[in-house]
């Protein structure tokens, strides 16, 4: 059992716990342990066997260590299965509906018996929901516009999450000899923020050794279907990947084939066809004039199939970058030779939103520039939150200065051209004014403004209240500017045209967060900001060292929005991006 599974375990029992009323003290303890587990560099497993005693982990109690070991030692949890012998585990499936915590639930299925998300909807939509204590009828529109979310985030796992499978499945495939070349396609490798299922291709000569192999991959729990050269399996987390075997003459066609998108493919097909070829999972083949196969398909030789590159030339097309493949703009920017050139990890120079010990962050400041200086960064700004966000020990303005004071002599003590900026997470209050005065914002180098509060005010309200912080002289940036967590809330109700034309006309800068749930602004968003000319700031938002690798999530999503090195006002100098936001 790998460390996402036990912490996924752990999550469920805390959960289930929950729903059946148990103390909480208890639970917080497991949701803990989990998510400690989730990061750490070691395998659970493999301390288990070399019999390290886990409790030394920080996080890690005995409760969590006696978890872990019974994991391990037999896959399942007894005090789980106790659970479920009276509660059927679809109810987890509720709690994925925003707004719906145990509590609420445990009401829904005590009140009502509903165990799973289809009577759930019946139930809202027979106004049964809103009769309950504590739930009203706007609570019960609520939900039903959250069954859809959850029934989502049930099919279509973050690409974080499938990268870590995918390296899992790497790993194990390795062990197979038989493999010469092995590639993940679909949406993974388009690096959609969410993806649906794998696509795993293999060039090698021996698919049924190939397909053995892949079926014993431990977290397999059935096999869908399998072929001589085809096998879908489905995960224990209910997952599904399909595996390909393809010869080495088709790899390069079979690749661009599954990885899609489809609206991509059909555009490539269009474009084949009239040029007198067709093209397909094989390889590139010639066609007589009616756009027939000029002989018995499977007798005549591709013209290409062994490479990407070869199938994209013969049709005389560039190659594309996997993440711009989405039919929206790739084929007129190739006919006119300006595709852009994507930003890579290795561009970035600085990242302008991050969290220490001093709010929620578990790193101090100087932890958090020895980590960033590991990645060869050259400045980073720190960006506690303001004092409103109580739950996180916020910043009133005597300690935002102190920090500021000791970051002033952190610089002039580090020989070194490593900088670290005054910078503050400055919440954008209910009201519209901001959580800190002016005269403390104007001291900082870099001011972030995030709206974290009374995100459910009616659209006017929370346009006006971002459009005021954009028009803040002090103000750099707005963080994640929608406010969305992918799978779990919708972004809040913002006019984001308007935000696009304040950002431009004040000079701001808007954020993509690197953070896997958030990805915002998103590809769509990212491609009009920079039409408005907004410079992107690409941050991790890290509330430990090793949040500063979220970086990747977000480079990712920012090539899928078309950016280049230029677009993003991180990948300069602190010198140039200073005089970018005239400070
Ligand atoms: P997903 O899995 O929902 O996140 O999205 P994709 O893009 O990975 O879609 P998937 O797994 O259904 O198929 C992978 C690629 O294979 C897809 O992007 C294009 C290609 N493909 C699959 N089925 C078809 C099809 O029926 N027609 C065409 N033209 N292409 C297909
Ligand atoms: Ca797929
Ligand atoms: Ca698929
Ligand atoms: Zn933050």
């Amino acid at each position: 059992m790998n460390n996402d599974q036990i912490a996924k375990t752990l999550e469920q029992l805390a959960d289930l716990l929950e729903f059946t009323g148990s103390n909480p003290f208890r639970l917080r303890a497991y949701r803990n342990g989990a998510w400690v587990i989730r990061d750490l560099p070691q395998a659970v497993e493999s301390l288990i066997e070399s019999e390290s005693d886990l409790t030394t982990l920080d996080g890690i109690g005995k409760g969590v260590a006696e978890k872990c070991h019974e994991l391990v030692r037999s896959g399942k949890l007894s005090q789980m299965d106790e659970i479920l012998e009276t509660v059927p585990k679809t109810v987890l499936d509720l709690l994925n509906v925003p707004g719906l915590g145990p509590k609420k639930a445990a009401t829904l299925y005590n009140e009502l018996h509903i165990e799973n998300l289809d009577m759930l909807k019946a139930a809202c939509e027979a106004n049964q929901v809103q009769t309950l204590p504590k739930f009203g009828a706007k609570t019960e529109q609520a939900i039903l516009e959250g069954i859809a979310i959850a029934a989502a985030s049930n099919e279509r796992i973050l690409w974080a999450s499938a990268d870590k499978l995918v390296a899992r499945l790497r790993e194990h495939m390795d062990g197979c000899p038989a493999i010469t070349r092995l590639e993940f396609a679909g949406s993974y490798r388009r690096g959609k923020e969410t993806v649906g299922d794998l696509d795993l291709l293999v060039d090698s000569r021996d698919a049924s050794a190939v397909m053995e192999h892949f079926g014993n991959f431990d977290e397999i729990s059935s096999v869908i279907a399998a072929g001589e050269t085809k096998m879908s399996v489905r995960l224990e987390n209910e997952f599904q990947v399909d595996l390909r075997v393809v010869p080495a003459e088709s790899f390069g066609a079979a690749l661009q084939y599954f990885t899609g998108s489809k609206d991509h493919n059909v555009q490539v097909r269009g474009r084949a066809k009239r040029i007198g070829l067709r093209i397909n999972e094989w390889g590139v083949f010639k066609t007589d004039v009616d756009g027939q196969p000029i002989e018995d398909a499977n007798q005549q030789p591709s013209i290409a199939g062994k490479t990407e590159e070869e199938v994209y030339q013969v049709l005389g097309l560039p190659w594309f970058e996997p993440e711009l493949r989405e039919a929206r703009k790739e084929f007129e920017l190739a006919e006119s030779q300006s595709l852009p050139d994507l930003i890579t990890r290795e561009d970035m120079q600085g990242d302008l939103h991050m969290h220490t010990v001093a709010t929620d962050g578990k790193n101090t400041i100087e932890e958090m520039v020895a980590g960033a200086r590991e990645r060869r960064l050259k400045y980073i700004a720190i960006t506690d939150h303001s004092k409103r966000v109580t739950m996180a020990n916020g910043l009133n303005s005597e300690r935002l200065l102190a920090q500021w004071k000791a970051i002033d002599d952190f610089n002039t003590a580090t020989d070194d051209d490593f900088l670290v900026l005054k910078g503050i997470e400055c919440d954008i209050l209910e009201n519209g004014e901001m959580d800190l005065p002016d005269d403390v914002l104007a001291q900082a180098d870099w001011v972030v403004a995030s709206l974290h509060y009374g995100q459910k005010q009616p659209r006017d309200q929370i346009t006006n209240r971002i459009l005021g912080a954009i028009a803040n002289p002090y103000v750099s940036m707005i963080a994640h500017p929608t406010g969305r967590l992918i799978n779990k809330r919708k972004p809040y109700d913002v006019d984001m045209d308007a935000v696009f034309q304040a950002a431009a006309e004040h000079g701001k800068l808007l954020e993509l967060n690197s953070n896997p749930r958030r990805l915002d602004l998103h590809d769509a968003h990212l491609i009009a900001a920079k039409k408005h000319g907004i410079p992107i700031v690409i941050n991790t938002d890290a509330h430990k060292v090793a949040g500063l690798d979220d970086i990747r999530f977000g480079i990712k999503q920012a090539r899928r929005g078309y950016l280049t090195a230029v677009d993003v006002a991180n990948a300069r100098s602190w010198k140039e991006l200073k005089s970018l936001i005239g400070r």
